[in-house]
C-alpha cells in the first residue's frame, strides 16, 4: 500500500565536496531523509528519460543508521516507481563497488550511505549521495537540482507492509519493485582481476612480501578478505581491523598517518612490514606505506602514472592525467616526461568525471588520499593498494626504493596539509574573505628568497560541457613552483574546517629526505604572515596534519 506523507522542506539539504553529510542526530529527525531522498526522486522523475521502471544501486559503508536508511529508501523507492534494485547483501557496499556495479549492470543510477572518514556512530556522521549512470557523484547541476526541489517540498511517498530480507541474496519483491540481492564483492572483484596480474601478485605474497592491510573497522574489510586474503593469499592476521562495526571501533576511519595509528606504529618498527595500506569508511580512500616512509598522495598519483605501463589494465598507456587543484605538483612532471595532458580540476571527484567519460583523462587524484582510474568513476581505495602491488611486483623493489628511484628522476614536491577543523564558522569565514581581499596586493612581493606570481581564486572552466565553477580555493604561485592553497572543507559537519596547503619543489637528490615540515617550514612561516589563520584563530597549531 502507497502512503503519501506530508512533511515541510527543510533549508540545510544542500550537498557539499561529497553529497549531504550531516550528524547522525540530524538525519533522525522525523522526515529529514524522507524529504531529501523524495528530492532526488522527483528530480529524477523530472528529467527527459525519467526514473519510472529504472535500475538503481544502493548501498551503504554499513555506518550506524544504515539500515535505517535503507529500509526507508526501498519503501520510497518502490512507491516512486523504481523498477529495480540491486541492493548490496546486508545493506553494504563500497563506494567504487557502487560505481562499479551501476557501469556493469547498466544501472540509471545509485544512492551510496556514507560519510566516508567522518566518525560514525549515534553521536558520529551519516550521508547520502546520488550517482549517476556513468557511476560517478551527481554533478553540481544535479545536486543543485535536488536542494531547490528540497526546499520546496510538503510530502513524499512510500509503501507500508510488505517485507524483505537484505540478509538473503537473489531477487525478492516489495510492491511491484523488484529487490535484487547482491553479493557487495563479486562485481568489484571481477573488474580488479581484469585489471591487475593476479598471478604474480599471489607469487609476491607466496614469496613472503611483508604486508599489512588496514580496514579501520569500515568497508574495506569484506572486500579486503575476500581479493587480498582468499584470492591473493594474503594472511588473514595481516589484514586489520577487517569486520565493519558501525560505530568503526570509536575511531576515525581516514587513512592517514594521523588516524591509522596501528598501522604506523607497525611500519615504523626496525624491522617491521616493507608495505602497509589502509583506506577509509566507505573504501574509497588510500595510505601507502613503506618501512618508516609515508607516501604522500600526491606522490602515489605521480607514481601511479610513471608506472604504468607495468600494470596490464594500462599498459596501453594514459590518455591524460587529471589532478585536484591542491594535489601537488608531481603528477603534471610525470605527464609532462609522457607528453599527455594533466588536467586541474575543483576538489571533489565529481569534476573528473566529464574528463574520464571523454577520455580524456586515464588517472585521477587528490592530495585527501584519494586515486584512481577510468575503471570507475569514484575514487577507489583497493583499487590503488593493487595497483601499488602490482607494480611492487614487476620492479622488484620496496615502496621506499621506487619513491627514492620517482625523486631522483622528477624532482621531489614536498607537500603537506594543515586542517583546522570545528573553528567557528564566523572566524573561519573572515580568515578567507580576508585573504581573497588581499590577492590582488600581493603579486609580485617578495618574501625571504620566494617572489609571488600569482594570486587567485581557482575558477574552473570544463573543457567538456564547458560549465564554470567558481571560488574553488586561495592560491597563491610562486615562481619557483611553491604554492600555498587555502580553502574551506566542505564536507564537515560541525562548525568549519580550513584547509592549508603547502607544496614546495625541491630538484636536488641530496635534499630529498627531509621531513616535509621542516622542507616546508619557510612556507608555512609565509603562510601564517600573509593568511594568519593561528593569528586570527587562537589556535596554536593545526588539528591535523597530512
Ligand atoms: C574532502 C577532500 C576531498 C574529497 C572529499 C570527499 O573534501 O578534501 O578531496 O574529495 O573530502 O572524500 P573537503 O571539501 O572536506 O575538503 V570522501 O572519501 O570523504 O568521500
Ligand atoms: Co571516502
Amino acid at each position: 500500500m502507497i502512503r503519501q506523507v506530508d512533511c515541510h522542506p527543510f533549508t540545510d539539504q544542500r550537498p557539499g565536496t561529497s553529497g549531504l553529510r550531516k550528524k547522525v542526530k540530524v538525519f533522525q529527525q522525523p522526515h529529514y531523509l524522507a524529504t531529501f531522498v523524495q528530492s532526488i526522486f522527483d528530480t529524477l522523475a523530472a528529467e527527459q528519460d525519467g526514473l519510472a521502471g529504472k535500475t538503481l544501486v544502493l548501498g551503504g559503508d554499513g555506518r550506524y543508521f544504515n539500515n535505517e536508511a535503507i529500509e526507508l529508501i526501498l519503501r520510497m523507492a518502490a512507491a516512486n516507481g523504481v523498477g529495480r534494485i540491486l541492493l548490496g547483501q546486508d545493506g553494504l557496499l563500497s563506494t567504487p563497488a557502487v560505481s562499479c556495479i551501476i557501469r556493469k549492470h547498466k544501472a540509471h543510477g545509485g544512492i551510496v550511505l556514507s560519510a566516508s572518514h567522518n566518525p560514525g556512530g549515534p553521536d558520529g556522521d551519516f550521508g547520502i549521495k546520488y550517482n549517476i549512470s556513468n557511476g560517478g557523484p551527481a554533478p553540481e547541476k544535479l545536486t543543485e537540482a535536488i536542494f531547490t526541489r528540497s526546499k520546496g517540498i510538503t510530502s513524499y511517498r512510500l509503501i507500508e507492509g510488505a517485507s524483505f530480507d537484505s540478509s538473503r541474496l537473489g531477487q525478492q519483491k516489495l510492491g511491484d519493485m523488484t529487490v535484487e540481492v547482491i553479493d557487495p564483492v563479486a562485481d568489484y572483484a571481477e573488474l580488479m582481476q581484469r585489471l591487475f596480474d593476479f598471478d604474480r601478485l599471489a607469487d609476491l605474497i607466496k614469496a613472503g612480501f611483508d604486508l599489512r592491510f588496514d580496514a579501520m573497522h569500515a568497508i574495506t574489510g569484506p572486500y579486503a578478505k575476500r581479493i587480498l586474503g582468499d584470492m591473493l593469499g594474503v594472511k588473514a592476521d595481516w589484514l586489520l581491523n577487517a569486520t565493519p562495526l558501525p560505530d568503526f571501533g570509536g575511531d576515525h576511519p581516514d587513512p592517514n598517518p594521523a588516524h591509522a595509528k596501528e598501522l604506523m606504529t607497525l611500519l615504523w618498527q626496525e624491522n617491521g612490514p616493507v608495505f602497509g595500506a589502509a583506506s577509509d569508511g566507505d573504501g574509497d580512500r588510500n595510505m601507502i606505506l613503506g618501512r618508516r616512509l609515508a607516501v604522500s598522495p600526491s606522490d602515489s598519483l605521480a607514481v601511479l602514472a610513471a608506472n604504468a605501463k607495468h600494470v596490464p589494465g594500462y599498459r596501453d598507456g594514459l590518455a591524460g592525467i587529471a589532478r585536484s587543484m591542491p594535489t601537488s605538483q608531481a603528477a603534471d612532471a610525470v605527464a609532462k616526461s609522457l607528453g599527455i595532458p594533466c588536467f586541474e580540476t575543483p576538489t571533489g571527484w565529481k569534476f573528473f568525471g566529464n574528463l574520464l567519460d571523454a577520455d580524456r583523462a586515464t588517472l585521477c587524484g587528490e592530495e585527501s588520499y584519494g586515486t584512481s582510474s577510468n575503471h570507475v568513476r569514484e575514487k577507489d581505495g583497493l583499487w590503488a593498494v593493487l595497483f601499488w602491488l602490482n607494480l611492487i611486483a614487476v620492479r622488484g623493489q620496496p615502496v621506499t626504493e621506487i619513491m627514492r628511484d620517482h625523486w631522483r628522476q622528477f624532482g621531489r614536491h614536498y607537500y603537506s596539509r594543515h586542517d583546522y577543523e570545528t573553528l567557528e564558522s564566523d572566524i573561519a569565514n573572515k580568515i578567507v574573505d580576508g585573504l581573497q581581499q588581499e590577492l590582488g596586493g600581493l603579486k609580485g612581493r617578495a618574501f625571504g628568497d620566494r617572489q609571488l606570481r600569482h594570486a587567485d581564486d581557482f575558477t574552473y572552466h570544463d573543457p567538456i560541457d564547458g560549465s564554470t565553477s567558481a571560488k574553488q580555493g586561495l592560491r597563491l604561485m610562486f615562481e619557483d613552483g611553491a604554492r600555498i592553497v587555502l580553502r574551506l572543507s566542505g564536507t564537515g559537519t560541525e562548525g568549519a574546517t580550513l584547509r592549508l596547503y603547502l607544496e614546495s619543489y625541491q630538484a636536488d637528490p641530496a635534499k630529498h629526505d627531509l621531513d616535509p615540515q621542516i622542507a616546508l617550514a619557510d612556507l608555512i612561516d609565509i603562510a601564517e604572515n600573509v593568511i594568519g589563520i593561528k593569528r586570527q584563530s587562537g589556535r596554536q597549531q593545526p588539528d591535523v596534519v597530512t
